[in-house]
C-alpha cells in the first residue's frame, strides 16, 4: 500500500490528525491496535478547552458537542471541607470549558472518518516503522495472520503512551523526563444526576478526591488511592463511603449514589520524550507526553500537538514548504512543558503525599490560602485551567 501519511494509533490525536489531514486533501491510513469498540469503551478525559472545540469545529465534528456539551463558568475546590469558587468566565475575561466526554468525542471521529470513507485498520499489531531517516519511510504490520507494507512520505506516532513510535525513535536521540507520583485515582462512572453542577476538585487530609460529569444523568467521581490498591478491593458503597468523607458535608449530604458503570485505577505521572520529530517521525499526544489528570490537561494536550502537525503537513503539501514541519517538536514543546508545570502544581497543592513533612503539609495549606485569598493567584490558575493560546 501507499499512502501520504501513516497515522499510527486511532485515538483522539490520530483520528482528529487524519479528519483535518483528509479535509484538506492529504491521503492517510491510520493502524490501530484494537477494535473500534475498545477504543469507544476507554472512559477517560471529560474537560475541553476552547482550543480543542475550535479544532473540532475545523474538522466537521463539533455538530452534537455544540448540541450535548456543556459550557462551565468555573469550579469548586474545597479545603477540607470548604468550598471556594473559581470564577474562570471572571478570571479570564470570558473563557469557560466544555464538559464534553473524551469517549463522545471519539465517536464523533469516528462517524466522521467513516462517512468520508477514511482507511482505518483496526486490530493490526507487530507495527514497526522503517528508514525514517530518508525520503521514504515504511511500516510493516500483522493483521490476520499477514504481514503488510505501507509506504509513505511521513509518519505521525499517535499511538499514546505504550505505543511504539516513541520507541523508533534512538535513545542515543531521546531524551526523557519524568516524574511518578506515589498515587493512582480510582474512578467510578455512576448514573446518577452529578452533587453539583460544577467540578469540585477537593483536598483532603485523607486524600484527594474530585466530583465531575459527563452529562445531567451520569457522573463521574474519583478518589486518590494508594498505587498497590485494585478496584476489586472497593465495593461500591466503600468508594461511596469514602468520597462522602473528603467532600464538603453539604455535598456529600445530597449525594445522589448508584452502581458503578466502570470502575479504573489510573495511576499519575508527568512524562515528556525529546525531540518529538526523528527524522519522518513526528509524535502527538500521549505518544510523546504525559500529565497527571488533576489539571485536565491531556486530551487538550493532544489537540494542540494536532494543530501544529496537521498545519505544518498542510503547508508542506499545499506550498511545498518544510519550516513547520521542522519547528513542529520545539513549537509544541513550548505549550507541552506549561501544562506539565500547570498539572504538576495542581497535582502537588491538592494530593495528600505519604511522605511530606510538617513543614511541608503547612506550605501545602498555605498555597491553598494564598490562592482563595489572591485574585492574582486565581487568574493565573483560571487562565491554565482554560488553556493557554496555541
Ligand atoms: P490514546 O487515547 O492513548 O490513543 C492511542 C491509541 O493508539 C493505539 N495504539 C496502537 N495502535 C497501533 N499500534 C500500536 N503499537 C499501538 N499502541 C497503541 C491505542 O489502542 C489507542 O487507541 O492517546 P491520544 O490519542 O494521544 O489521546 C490522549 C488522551 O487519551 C489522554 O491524554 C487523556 O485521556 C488524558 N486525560 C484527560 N485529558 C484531558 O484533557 N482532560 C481530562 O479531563 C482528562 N481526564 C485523562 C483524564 C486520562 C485519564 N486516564 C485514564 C489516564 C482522566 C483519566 C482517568
Ligand atoms: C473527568 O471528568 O474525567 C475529569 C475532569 C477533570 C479532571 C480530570 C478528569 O481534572
Amino acid at each position: 500500500m501507499k499512502t501520504q501519511v501513516v497515522i499510527v494509533g486511532g485515538g483522539p490525536s490520530g483520528l482528529l490528525l487524519s479528519q483535518l489531514l483528509h479535509l484538506n486533501n492529504i491521503d492517510t491510513i491510520v493502524l490501530e491496535r484494537q477494535t473500534e469498540d475498545y477504543v469507544l469503551g476507554r472512559i477517560r478525559a471529560g474537560v475541553l478547552e476552547q482550543g480543542l472545540v475550535e479544532l473540532a469545529k475545523k474538522a466537521n465534528v463539533s455538530d452534537r458537542m455544540m448540541r450535548e456539551g456543556q459550557i462551565h463558568e468555573g469550579f469548586d475546590i474545597s479545603q477540607q471541607g470548604t468550598k471556594h469558587n473559581i470564577n474562570l468566565k471572571k478570571l479570564t475575561g470570558g473563557s469557560t470549558v466544555m464538559v464534553y466526554g473524551q469517549t463522545e468525542l471519539t465517536r464523533d471521529l469516528y462517524q466522521a472518518r467513516h462517512q468520508m470513507n477514511g482507511q482505518i485498520i483496526h486490530e493490526v499489531s507487530d507495527v514497526e516503522l522503517n528508514d525514517l531517516k530518508t525520503n521514504s519511510p515504511f511500516l510493516t504490520y500483522r493483521k490476520d495472520g499477514q504481514e503488510y507494507r505501507i509506504d509513505c512520505d511521513y509518519i505521525a506516532g499517535c499511538d499514546g503512551f505504550h505505543g511504539v513510535s516513541r520507541q523508533a525513535i534512538p535513545t542515543t536521540v531521546r531524551r526523557e523526563y519524568e516524574r511518578v507520583y506515589p498515587f493512582g485515582w480510582l474512578g467510578i462512572l455512576s448514573e446518577t444526576a452529578p452533587v453539583s453542577h460544577e467540578l469540585i476538585y477537593c483536598q483532603h487530609d485523607r486524600g484527594f478526591a474530585l466530583c465531575s460529569m459527563r452529562n445531567p444523568k451520569l457522573s463521574r467521581y474519583y478518589i486518590q488511592c494508594s498505587l498497590d490498591d485494585s478496584p476489586e478491593n472497593w465495593s461500591d458503597e466503600a468508594f461511596w463511603d469514602e468520597l462522602k468523607r473528603r467532600i464538603p458535608e453539604e455535598d456529600a449530604a445530597k449525594l445522589e449514589m448508584g452502581p458503578s458503570i466502570e470502575k479504573s485505577i489510573a495511576p499519575l505521572r508527568s512524562f515528556v520524550s525529546e525531540p518529538l520529530t526523528y527524522g519522518r517521525l513526528f509524535l502527538a499526544g500521549d505518544a510523546g507526553h504525559i500529565v497527571p489528570p488533576t489539571g485536565a490537561k491531556g486530551l487538550n494536550l493532544a489537540a494542540s500537538d494536532i494543530h501544529y502537525l496537521s498545519e505544518a503537513l498542510i503547508a508542506f503539501y499545499e506550498q511545498g514548504s518544510s519550516e513547520k514541519l521542522d519547528s513542529y517538536s520545539q513549537t509544541a514543546l513550548k505549550r507541552i512543558w506549561k501544562a506539565m508545570r500547570f498539572s504538576w502544581w495542581m497535582t502537588t497543592l491538592l494530593h495528600k503525599f505519604p511522605d511530606y513533612s510538617e513543614f511541608d503539609t503547612h506550605i501545602q495549606r498555605t498555597e491553598i490560602e494564598y490562592l482563595f485569598s489572591s485574585e492574582a493567584a486565581q487568574k493565573s490558575l483560571a487562565e491554565n485551567y482554560v488553556g493557554l493560546p496555541y
